[in-house]
């Protein structure tokens, strides 16, 4: 018999603090590395972004009006203690609360991401940030206080976002100290990411042994352009550089040493500690979270070590080039299951548009709808063959402040009329979604 979406199956949606909250200064509030990193040419849309920070209420009754089973959202370590260190601000934590009263109204389960690219700028300019080992201990008080203040009021933490996407590509103010720096630091940078993240999991089972807590990874599928095993080893090799390699490490506590050698030239390696590797196996996550938005295809230039990305003759691409890709999601919960024998959870998948409100106040989203039907579809296909998936949430919720393109590139099931007094309007996806939690799944 086919296996559906389990009964229990965590149906949801997903934001970041700095992507969405806005209210960059206010109630004591410190700037973010990411807050400076997302202004561009003197304008700062996150200032007020989507202004979930005033909105909370609305946003969660619109979530709950929804269905929705649980909300994955961030906690923004500037909100929380401003230098990133030393004092704590209450008026940031009682933020979470309400948010967190909220939530709990609705019968929502919170998933919540400790660490989504937001480090106090404090810290950067008074240690250089992550590449410095000190903002791993701080990291780690910046925990401690969020499992004393929201105990297991939050039923799932999520570590580090993607510590896989920020090292290939950088950005999101890790590179403040400038490009070469960040070439140069990267693998130190991500050892700081592997041990905070293993030290966080251990302190959560410490402390608060019923909650559940699992490192996020950006996973990307990479197929061989042709059968010619040239081709293969090319889509190997880069499926290494840039999904096992972190897998690897963040789970089992190991360095691919092809991947360190191919760092070899350009950057310098992670200093590792004695103990740390002992720490980074030991420290046992409960789920793996994956975020989910395309794949990409390789080729070899005909000799052992040259290989190159090209375009899939077989999908499309969204405007900004991302090959949009069903089946890859069941190739990417196959893969990681299979591996690892772990329950997932998917906490960011979707596709972005420019869009507008059209006359008659709607946002018909219809590519959108495709494209998280087709997702979902593949979902369940996972779940039949017995991948133990136990939650979605599509990236995101509202339209939000993209990583790359600022307000323009947008993702929300609910349109944000930032000419309008950042007013709601919930797009045909928003109500097609509300029909698919409804049935569980069934009227996909
Ligand atoms: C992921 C991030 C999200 C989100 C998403 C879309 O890597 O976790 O924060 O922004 O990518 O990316 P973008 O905003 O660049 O389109």
């Amino acid at each position: 018999m086919k296996k559906e979406f389990p009964e229990n199956f965590l149906w949801g949606s997903s934001i970041s603090a700095y992507q969405a909250e806005g209210a960059i200064t206010e109630d004591g509030k410190a700037l973010s590395v990411a807050d400076l990193s997302t202004c561009k040419n003197g304008i700062c849309q996150n200032a007020v972004s989507s202004d979930f920070y005033h909105h909370y209420k609305d946003d969660i009754k619109l979530l709950a009006e929804m269905g929705a089973k649980t909300f994955r959202f961030s906690l923004s370590w500037p909100r929380i203690m401003p230098q990133g260190e030393g004092e704590l601000n209450f008026k940031g934590i009682e933020f979470y609360n309400h948010v967190l009263d909220e939530l709990e109204k609705y019968h929502i389960t919170p998933i919540v991401t400790l660490f989504h690219y937001d480090l106090p700028l404090p810290l950067f300019e008074k240690y250089g940030g992550w590449k410095n080992r000190k903002v791993v201990d701080l990291f780690l008080n910046f925990c401690k206080v969020c499992f004393q203040e929201f105990g297991d009021r939050i039923h799932y933490y999520l570590t580090i976002n993607e510590p896989d996407i920020l090292l290939m590509y950088g950005g999101h103010g890790l590179d403040l100290g400038g490009e070469e720096d960040f070439q140069k630091h990267k693998l130190i940078i991500n050892h700081h990411f592997a041990i905070a993240h293993a030290k966080a999991v251990n302190l959560c089972h410490e402390m608060l042994p019923k909650v559940k807590i699992g490192p996020v990874f950006g996973y990307v599928p990479v197929y061989p352009r042709t059968s010619n095993p040239l081709d293969m080893m090319a889509a190997n090799k880069i499926s290494d550089i840039q999904n096992s390699f972190f897998q690897e490490l963040f789970l089992n506590g190991f360095y691919m040493e092809n991947v360190l050698n191919m760092y070899s030239r350009k950057s310098e390696m992670p200093i590792i500690i004695k103990g740390d590797m002992e720490l980074i196996k030991n420290a046992k996550s409960d789920i793996i979270a994956l975020n989910y938005y395309k794949s990409d295809v390789a080729y070899s230039s005909n000799t052992d070590q040259g290989y190159q990305l090209i375009a899939n003759q077989y999908t499309k691409q969204t405007k900004w080039g991302w090959d949009i890709d069903s089946i890859g999601i069941r190739y990417m919960l196959h893969d990681v299951y299979y591996r690892y024998h772990m329950p997932i959870l998917i906490t960011e998948n979707g596709i972005a548009e420019i869009e507008e409100i059209g006359s008659d106040s709607l946002v018909e989203d219809l590519y959108r709808i495709d494209f998280l039907r087709s997702h979902l579809l593949e979902c369940k296909k996972a779940i039949d063959d017995g991948v133990e998936l136990i939650g979605y949430c599509n990236w995101s919720y509202l339209d939000l402040i993209s990583t790359s393109h600022g307000f323009e590139k947008r993702y929300g099931l609910i349109y944000i009329d930032e000419k309008n007094n950042n007013k709601r309007i919930p797009k045909s996806s928003y109500f097609w979604y509300k029909d698919i939690i409804k049935t569980n799944g069934g009227k996909l």
